[in-house]
């Protein structure tokens, strides 16, 4: 397979409402697009970086940066035997994996459609149905997240994810599984709290939560080691994780019981398959976390979701739950049992809107084989 265009756009998309995480709010995502032309065929990738590197040291602008003076100019014109050669070939990027993955995902996209086979199936999924969560931002008071909470469980999702930060926590928490003794329940600090609030997040345990995410530091596996002996709630690990190896460190050290996948963390399709079969191996359960993806990155969560060690409910839902017009067709929907069916079309699925994506564009970089980038 030859690739012969790339084509990097940044597009601007509101979220319906504000997130926020312990970290800060988002509403107005500035998304990257990436679109390789590989053998006269479109495939498409989303870059997942947040506008400031305040979950990880990405942002949209240096991801940017990335794609267009380093990994565009390796790639274009190379001839590849398969997707997952990919990462190899750009190893001498150090780290940048939201970058890296845009631009892989779409190469398997491509190489889905060129083979005419589903992406699931090209990855060796199995499962034809995902089941499906909902990350909920954090609210002003605990009666509002319970309100919020009521509606996402009429619409059917399987577990609820509550954000936390330190003075927003354990009210809310408790407020919520008071009104809903029996829901799958978890919570995701985003790396607000250290070893000195131990016996703060041990109050935890009281509440008969699925998982505690990331409650320390984004790159100190050894803390959360020390915390999971600490405590009867199991450690999800999520910014700590960016490939297999850190998955085999947190296993081995007993960080975490749990690994949330997320394709632009971990660089792309091959290292979160990667992420998966050492989880497997071990048997920690895996399930697919969420950036706000428009619909190009949320259709590679589903694809990836496929993967049989996906045992647990995701945070992909529906479009709809975002986005007053999502950028693919059809958008993406959840059933009242809280599943979504694995597309059986090729590539990821989906279509892409391209008059949408080009009228919700703000900046686009071409690349062709054998001649200069153009701006
Ligand atoms: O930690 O899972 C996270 C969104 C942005 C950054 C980090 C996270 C999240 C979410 C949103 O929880 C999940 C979703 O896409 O619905
Ligand atoms: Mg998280």
């Amino acid at each position: 397979m030859t690739i012969e265009k790339l084509i990097l756009r940044e597009i601007s998309m509101r979220l319906k409402a504000p997130f926020e995480t312990s970290f800060g709010v988002m509403q107005d995502r500035r998304i990257l697009l990436v679109e390789v032309v590989v053998d006269g065929v479109s495939g498409w990738g989303e870059v997942t970086t947040t506008e400031s590197p305040s979950y990880n040291s990405e942002t949209t602008d240096t991801a940017w940066h990335i794609i267009s003076d380093f990994i565009a100019p390796r790639l274009i014109g190379n001839e590849i035997q398969n997707a997952a050669d990919i990462a190899a070939l750009l190893t001498s990027i150090r780290g940048h994996q939201m970058a890296k993955a845009g631009v892989e995902n779409a190469i398997w996209d491509a190489q889905a459609q060129i083979g005419k086979v589903p992406l699931a199936k090209l990855l060796g999924g199995q499962l034809d149905q995902i089941a499906c969560g909902v990350s909920l931002g954090i609210r002003e008071t605990p009666d509002a997240l319970v309100k919020k909470v009521e509606e996402e469980l009429r619409s059917g999702y399987q577990r609820i994810k509550l954000k936390i930060k330190p003075g927003k926590d354990l009210d809310f928490v408790a407020a919520v599984r008071r009104e809903f003794p029996d829901i799958q329940l978890s919570v995701d600090a985003n790396s607000a709290y250290n070893m000195k609030d131990s016996a703060h997040l041990r109050k935890l345990d009281d509440f008969n939560l699925l998982m505690v995410e990331q409650p320390l530091q984004w790159d100190d596996i050894h803390s959360h080691a020390k915390l999971q002996s600490e405590i009867r709630t199991a450690i999800c690990l999520d910014e700590c994780i960016h490939n297999a190896a850190h998955a085999l460190t947190a296993i081995e050290l007993g960080a975490c019981r749990i690994i949330n996948i997320k394709l632009g963390r971990v660089g792309g399709h091959s290292s979160a398959r990667q992420v998966h079969d050492v989880c497997q191996r071990n048997s920690l359960p895996v399930w697919c976390g969420g950036m706000l993806e428009s619909g190009v990155g949320r259709a590679h969560n589903i694809a990836m979701s496929a993967l049989p060690n996906f045992s647990l409910p995701g945070d992909v839902s529906a479009s709809q739950r975002y986005w007053t017009e999502d950028i693919i067709e059809p958008e993406v929907e959840v059933s009242s049992s809280g599943t979504i069916q694995v597309s059986d079309g090729s590539g990821i699925g989906y279509g892409v809107k391209r008059d949408l994506v080009n009228r919700l564009t703000v900046r686009a970089k071409h690349w062709n084989a054998g001649v200069m980038a153009r701006a």
